[in-house]
């Protein structure tokens, strides 16, 4: 029988991570389907049909062909009633790290791992201009967690899932955790949560399709 949740995705990709996570601590019925991005299948013709912003994540469920992890996780919350707000003042809450994560956090680092971890240019203006913006949105976050255990106070939410969506690559990314401590105290206690796996095991590579 075919699973409840179809998680379009690849091993590389943060941002699909930030949603099989999500996906695999809720105990979700849930399946990776595996992009072949590195190959260019975002950029097909088929995959622009699915999804004509041309990216993952994508979750078909329910007839439903979803995409943006903000939304995806959003959708998430509300259908398996874990990880959500739990009022108005909460639902900000989230929206608003989910919100700083896309413009802030992942788009810079997302960036800078790739160029560095998956392409030969090397370092250059480009790189450190990134390191610069990353490093200030991961010192935000980093004040942040000094006075709260996860993003909106002593419980795990969806924007946890978001915001960690790539610092789980930090060999790759090439900056030294070691200045964010309350950073490094927060990624271990996610990796506590029951279901948590590193995104190279939860979803499908190059090797291993699914
Ligand atoms: N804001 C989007 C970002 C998604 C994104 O950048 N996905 C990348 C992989 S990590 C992608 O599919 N890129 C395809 C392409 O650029 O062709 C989200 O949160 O879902």
């Amino acid at each position: 029988m075919a699973a409840e949740y179809q998680l379009y995705c690849f091993d590389k990709s943060g941002n699909a991570y930030k949603v099989a996570l999500m996906l695999n601590v809720s105990g979700a019925d849930w399946r990776p389907r595996f992009v072949d991005f590195m190959h260019g299948e975002t950029k097909s013709e088929a995959f622009r049909k699915l999804n004509p912003m041309g990216e993952v994540p994508l979750l078909q469920h329910d007839g439903l062909m979803l995409s943006q992890s903000g939304v995806i996780l959003d959708y998430l919350a509300e259908k398996t009633g874990g990880f959500g707000a739990e009022n108005d003042a909460q639902r900000r809450e989230i929206l608003r790290w989910i919100l700083f994560d896309n413009h802030k956090l992942t788009s810079y680092i997302a960036t800078l791992r790739f160029i560095r971890a998956f392409t030969e240019r090397g370092e250059n203006e480009v790189t450190q201009f990134f390191e610069a913006r990353a490093k200030a949105a991961l010192k935000v976050l980093n004040s942040h967690l000094q006075n709260s255990s996860f993003a909106i106070g002593d419980r795990v939410t969806i924007a946890d899932f978001s915001m960690c969506g790539y610092l789980y690559f930090q060999d790759e990314i090439g900056i030294d955790f070691a200045e964010y401590p309350h950073i490094i105290r927060w990624l271990a206690d996610i990796q506590d949560l029951e279901g948590w796996a590193h995104p190279y095991d939860l979803m499908p590579g190059e090797s291993i399709k699914a």
